[in-house]
């Protein structure tokens, strides 16, 4: 093996072991259940936070904007790794095809990350044009998710 092909593997091996550093540890099927439900939720809670100021429900305020943001970006880490095998029967929301397209289930999770990213730098910039069209890319990627994925 080359040098190169030694380095590049140990550097994909380093790369692919980085999201499983948290991996959270699921004493039985339903704590995996819970778990990903609740992060759900307070990615909603916040979500919702920021659709309120995005649609003019509640007024603008930079300073909360970020806090919610940071904390949706937190929590759109974590459902994922509760989606194990031996759930699938456990939720009626969860469709099968979580599962059976794992690849697209992935890509979905990656891009709600993706645009939770923006999400905060939007929000970071205090302007509330920023923050709407952010807010919309965001809640379309959720919406893209639950078509595919949630009853
Ligand atoms: C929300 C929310 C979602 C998404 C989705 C977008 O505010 O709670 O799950 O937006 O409804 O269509």
């Amino acid at each position: 093996m080359t040098l190169f092909r030694t380095l590049a593997l140990a550097v994909a091996a380093f790369t692919l072991s980085l999201p499983s550093l948290a991996q959270p540890t699921f004493a039985k099927p339903e704590d995996a259940v819970n778990y990903r439900q609740g992060a759900l939720k307070k990615m909603k809670s916040h979500f919702d936070r920021l659709g309120a100021m995005a649609s003019g429900r509640a007024p603008f305020d930079s300073k909360v904007a970020v806090e919610n943001a940071e904390e949706f970006v937190a929590q759109a880490r974590l459902p994922w790794a509760g989606f194990v095998p031996g759930t699938e029967k456990l939720s009626n929301k969860a469709r099968p095809e979580i599962w059976t397209e794992q690849v697209k289930f992935k890509d979905s999770s990656e891009k709600l990350q993706a645009e939770a990213a923006k999400l905060l730098v939007a929000a970071k910039t205090n302007n509330l044009d920023n923050l709407k069209a952010a807010f919309g890319s965001t809640a379309a990627s959720c919406k893209a998710c639950h078509d595919s994925f949630r009853n």
